[in-house]
């Protein structure tokens, strides 16, 4: 079949919206057709080769949409069925899956190759050149085909354009809280950055029953909205955090410090663990970029004071309960999705949804495709 997808030919370009061909699903595999694509910083990060990249690929990873078609062996999924696309695949038989740490699927290590999991390709360029996909998803794109072991089914009542979110910053940013940074009743928490995953990060630590939350942003939108999903304090840097925290606290200072900037840098550490109490656990959730090795960082903290660094990918969530679970949280009006969605956006104007992000204007963009 043809549809439309935005390609990246090549690092540092633009998106290009193109006609594409798109094979049918071969076994374990399905046809979505995609209803909504969120516009996650990842997808900017292998535009600017922040993340390596294989090009061309289609981006786009954090989707929902309608299954059309099931290639052979698929017994779990059918046409009709709404699903949200997880970014990490859980092929629910590898030991990471086998031990409930799905975010950690083995089948993970083949995502950044463009090709599907068994290295062949399914979307072409009408001119026939093979097409990678991002994370072998590909939802900038109005169709797709993925392997099941993306594919997490969803009750149909969900709008699709607010679920999407879950397939990635949602589930980040709330996991970052809940499970990388084990937030508990009464903590002091501290989000760096707040998109997508920071805001959810804030929501997670309020649902954990975090006492005091001081989300750190330059932007000044931004800092307004970190209250609107749970923050009780804002600050436009760290330094400015740093003594406010330090006030708030009555010098305790931040018992989980969750770093969700746009993208991360190894010459903050020392500062972000002046901001973390002793005991305390800071999260690294953002992506630096691939080439930087250096960090500022007395590891006397870690000994001395029993300060912790962690990373987290996914939130450290397991998409087959979390996804599940968020939406359910999402319907008691307990996670805020609606106002995560800043701006929509046509899949023909993604390269201006880009731009607004890098201008501090969402805390998600979401493509639209129906
Ligand atoms: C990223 C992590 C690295 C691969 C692409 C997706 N996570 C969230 O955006
Ligand atoms: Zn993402
Ligand atoms: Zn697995």
């Amino acid at each position: 079949m043809e549809t439309e997808a935005a390609i990246l030919w090549g690092q540092g370009e633009d998106w290009k919206v193109e006609t594409i061909r798109l094979d049918p699903p071969k076994a374990g595999e399905v046809l979505v057709r995609i209803a909504a694509s969120g516009m996650c910083h990842s997808d900017e990060h292998m535009r600017t080769g922040d993340l390596g990249g294989i090009y061309p690929v289609i981006g786009g990873h954090e989707g929902a949409g309608v299954v059309e078609e099931v290639g052979a062996g698929v017994v779990d999924l059918a046409p009709g069925d709404h699903v949200v696309f997880g970014f990490v695949p859980a092929c629910g038989k590898c030991p990471s899956c086998a031990k409930g740490r799905s975010n950690l699927c083995d089948v993970g290590a083949l995502l950044m190759m463009g090709s599907q999991i068994d290295g062949t390709y399914r979307h072409h360029s009408m001119s026939g050149v093979d097409l990678g996909t991002m994370v072998c998803l590909g939802t900038f794109a109005k169709h797709t085909v993925v392997n099941q072991a993306s594919c997490v089914k969803i009750l149909d009542h969900y709008p699709l354009d607010k679920a999407c979110l879950i397939g990635c910053g949602v589930t980040t940013g709330w996991g970052s809280s809940v499970y990388a940074a084990e937030v508990k009743p009464g903590d002091d928490v501290v989000v760096i950055g707040v998109g997508g995953i920071g805001a959810s990060a804030i929501q997670g630590a309020r649902l954990a029953g975090a006492e005091h939350i001081f989300a750190i942003d330059p932007v000044p939108f931004k800092r307004e909205m970190a209250t609107t999903f749970g923050a009780t304090h804002t600050a436009e840097s760290i330094d400015e955090a740093l003594a406010l925290v330090n006030e708030v606290t009555w010098g305790k200072n931040a018992d989980k410090v969750i770093c969700t900037m746009g993208v991360g840098e190894g010459g903050l550490m020392e500062s972000i663990m002046q901001l973390t109490a002793k005991g305390g656990r800071v999260v690294v959730t953002n992506i630096h970029p691939m080439s930087e090795t250096d960090v500022t960082l007395s590891l006397t903290w870690l000994t001395l004071l029993e300060k912790q660094i962690v990373g987290t990918i996914f939130g450290s969530a397991n998409i087959r309960y979390d996804i599940p679970h968020l939406l359910k949280l999402y319907d008691q009006g307990q996670l805020d999705l609606d106002t995560m969605v800043t701006r929509t956006y046509k899949l023909e104007d993604v390269n201006q949804g880009y731009a607004d992000m890098l201008e501090g204007r969402n805390i998600r963009g979401v493509l639209i495709y129906e």
